[in-house]
């Protein structure tokens, strides 16, 4: 609710709704109680609205949403009232003033806001518009490029940023609420026409139209299929061609269209999704209420490689002080320069530069090729080459020099956590932290809990995630975990296509006209097609340890395409070698060309093997790729590797570029319904009974069976009895 107090000639009203003050129906109530009282109490001369617990809101209460009584639908008008009222009204800013909570500041005639404070419009994250007359005023106060700029992209402003565009009067060091009663007092009696949004036109650009018309491309580019952002365009698009009523009627059109769709559903689950990721339990009954984590005071990380310099930059960001060990000078010299570069680029990104992350400094960042050195650090992650012989050797010499307590971390990405763990004397400290490239940029830690992981090291683990600014989402242990588990079928599927008929730009257009990133190809030549090979080769699946006599296109049974194994034969392992996939400018290069001797090649492969040609379709395509990956998740589910869907789902929109506004595969999947998937999978299988991976799961099958549950409701249909764990 908002509480109402009246000390001197200024009135307070105080949001209150713990933990972030979101507007809910009660709140929204009790703030337009308030300001009846306030305008009407002839002694009140000011009016001064912050919120409780040193936050102002963040906004409509965004479970209200989907509730039948739709909250939050009322907060325009309340902002209208805040803004007419004949008493001068102040925002006291504090914490966060997002959403709904920034149109409510909007609606007041002065604002002011702690230095600390964060301000943002992110409803186009979850799906929507600022549907609070917020798309028509804050271009009128900060004009039409930086309000674009933040209502399509949703991003939170710091204070000082704010002051300078405007959109706060002032930002004050210390007390904002007393800032705020003194501003309130200082300004009893003067005019408030000027300081009402509303009446203000749009600043001109000399070339609004042009900048409009630029400004709609780039859009729609980075939204990639996504509604929101371009609804929020079409928005501040009224603002500048209709007066300011006509834009409010224009803004609550577009936010019903949103509303109603399933991508505001899908990316409003998403947002709920990873806070639900945080409250982690395991099938033993560790979970996150009883355990504690440790403090990370200093860490270390071994190899410098694709991921390891990633890893430290990261760790250096977070203001943690790493030791980096490589094996011999030469590759420790080679990382020192790419780690070097790394934190150059980023600090050129950050507020305070340099300074702020203070990498110069050895107490900071040590660059070492002795293993001694590590005796005092509190956490080791370990990312060497993926081969469990080397990783095993240095867990045992870990298990040796570090401190008793020390968490030993691997970054593995899909070999055995026990295994590795059997190699030390302490396997109850010992983690997969599966970090994705590139680590200081992507937003995933895969956090992986083998047979003796001590809850104790899984709390540590999200710990430094959070640290790291990450979402850890924690996993059992099988082979590929739960990403590059679900992902092994959604690749072979995509390389059975080009088997059957198809070509690799074909598939990938089509998974990238579905939202993901990237396709198959392009990531799969982005990541180098020899690591994958590496991997099948140590499997014995191709490569001299082959028997010979192994049929080419079968092993144990099954379908198999050596088809990435030649490209690697043929020394085409992507974008390192300027040929996979496709063909590429150099090595190195990122501009993936069709290339006509891949056609040919996949030509001469089908005579070779007799297989006949035939036209794959979009539905097809998209169907075998995604169902094969989704039908994986169901069995990662029944196998109890994953605590829910959403698991699952935050850990594919975070880490391997799955369109977020889809909700993640299987709120995917349930949107689709599952008797649907059932159904294709059962097709597909019948097409293709050499392909296990397209065999529906029992579990998808159970749950078809007891009629389509909710997907909150799927893991209570899950047998108790867990044979993996
Ligand atoms: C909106 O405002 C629409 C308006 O334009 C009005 C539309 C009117 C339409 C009229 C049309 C005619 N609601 O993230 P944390 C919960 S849309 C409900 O862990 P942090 C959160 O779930 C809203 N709950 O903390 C969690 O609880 P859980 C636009 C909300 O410190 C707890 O609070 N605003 C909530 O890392 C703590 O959250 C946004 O999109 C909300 N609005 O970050 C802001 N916000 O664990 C979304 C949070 O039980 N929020 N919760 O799940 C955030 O970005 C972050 O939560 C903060 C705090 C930065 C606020
Ligand atoms: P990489 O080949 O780029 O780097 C490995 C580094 O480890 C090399 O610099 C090497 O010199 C160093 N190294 C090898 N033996 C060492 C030793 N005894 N002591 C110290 N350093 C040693 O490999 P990468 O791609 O960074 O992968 C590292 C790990 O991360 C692997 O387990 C891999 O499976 C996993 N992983 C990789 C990716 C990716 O996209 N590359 C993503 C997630 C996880």
């Amino acid at each position: 609710m908002a509480q109402y107090a009246r000390g001197s000639a200024v009135a307070v009203i105080r949001l209150r709704n713990p933990p972030v003050n979101a507007l809910s129906l009660a709140v929204l109530q009790a703030l337009e109680d308030g300001l009846k009282k306030a305008d009407a109490d002839p002694s009140v001369k000011a009016v001064m609205i912050c919120g409780e617990n040193g936050k102002f809101s963040a906004g409509a209460d965004i479970r209200g949403f989907s509730s039948p009584k739709r909250h939050g639908l009322g907060l325009g008008p309340i902002v209208s009232l805040i803004e007419s009222c004949q008493k001068p009204v102040v925002a006291a800013i504090e914490g966060v003033a997002l959403g709904g909570g920034l149109e409510v500041a909007l609606g007041c005639h002065y604002r002011i806001a702690h230095v600390k404070a964060r301000m943002g419009l992110p409803e186009v994250t979850i799906g929507l518009l600022p549907g609070a007359e917020g798309t028509q005023r804050l271009p009128r106060l900060i004009g039409v490029p930086a309000a674009l700029d933040m209502i399509t992209t949703g991003k939170h402003i710091p204070a000082t940023e704010a002051l300078k565009l405007g959109l706060v009067d002032e930002i004050v060091e210390e007390n904002t609420i007393e800032a705020a009663i003194r501003l309130a007092n200082k300004v009893i009696g003067q005019p408030l026409g000027p300081r009402r949004l509303s009446l203000k036109p749009v600043p001109k650009l000399p070339n609004m139209e042009a900048f409009l018309q630029e400004a709609a491309v780039k859009v729609k580019k980075q939204a990639r299929g996504c509604l929101a952002p371009e609804l929020c365009f079409q928005a501040v698009r009224a603002a500048t061609e209709t007066p300011f009523a006509q834009g409010v009627r224009r803004e609550r059109e577009l936010f019903q269209v949103l509303l109603s769709s399933g991508q505001a559903r899908a990316l409003q689950y998403a947002f709920f999704a990873e806070r639900a990721v945080h409250r982690w339990a395991t099938p033993t009954g560790a979970s996150w209420s009883s355990a504690a984590p440790q403090p990370v005071r200093r860490a270390a990380v071994i190899g410098l490689g694709t991921m390891g310099r990633g890893i430290v930059t990261s760790l250096v960001k977070a203001n943690i002080p790493v030791v980096a060990l490589e094996q011999d000078l030469e590759y420790l010299n080679k990382g020192r320069k790419a780690v070097m570069l790394l934190l150059e680029r980023e600090a050129v990104k950050m507020e305070g530069g340099a300074q702020s992350l203070d990498f110069h400094n050895p107490a900071r960042l040590q660059f070492t090729v002795d293993f001694d050195l590590l005796h005092d650090v509190d956490l080791v992650i370990e990312a060497v080459f993926e081969n469990m012989a080397l990783k095993k050797e240095i867990f045992h010499k870990l298990s040796k020099i570090c401190k008793p307590g020390a968490l030993l971390c691997t970054n593995t990405s899909a070999l055995n956590i026990d295994e590795i763990a059997s190699a030390t004397s302490r396997p109850q400290q010992v983690i997969g932290t599966h970090f994705f490239s590139p680590a200081h940029v992507m937003r995933l830690l895969e956090i992986i809990y083998g047979r003796h992981t001590s809850p104790t090291a899984i709390a540590t683990a999200m710990q430094l995630a959070k640290a790291l600014k990450k979402v850890g989402v924690v996993v059992g242990n099988c082979f590929g975990f739960v990403g590059n588990r679900m992902m092994f079928p959604y690749v072979e599927q995509a390389v059975f296509l080009l088997e059957e008929g198809s070509r690799p730009e074909a598939v990938d257009r089509v998974v990238e006209d579905f939202g993901f990133k990237i396709g198959p190809f392009r990531m799969s030549d982005l990541a180098g097609l020899d690591v994958g090979w590496r991997s099948r080769q140590g499997q014995g699946l191709t490569g001299p340890s082959l028997p010979a006599g192994t049929a080419a296109r079968q092993r144990q049974g099954q379908r198999y395409s050596p088809l990435p194994d030649l490209l690697c034969e043929h020394g085409r392992f992507g974008q390192k070698t300027a040929r996979g996939w496709y063909r590429y400018e150099r090595a190195g290069g990122r501009t993936a060309t069709p290339d006509p001797w891949l056609h040919s090649f996949l030509a001469q492969y089908r005579d070779t093997h007799g297989i006949k040609t035939r036209f794959i379709d979009q539905e097809e395509i998209l169907e075998r790729c995604l169902f094969s990956l989704i039908n994986e998740g169901f069995a990662i589910l029944a196998e109890g590797i994953a605590s829910g869907p959403e698991h699952l789902d935050v850990i594919y929109v975070n880490g391997y570029g799955w369109p977020k506004h889809t909700g993640g595969p299987m709120f995917y999947a349930s949107i689709v319904g599952l008797p649907r998937v059932l159904a294709k999978l059962q097709k597909y299988s019948e097409a293709h009974p050499d392909v296990p991976r397209l065999r529906p799961n029992a579990f998808l099958k159970k749950l078809v069976a007891a009629g389509n549950p909710p997907l909150k409701d799927w893991m209570s249909y899950v047998s108790r009895q867990s044979p993996k764990l």
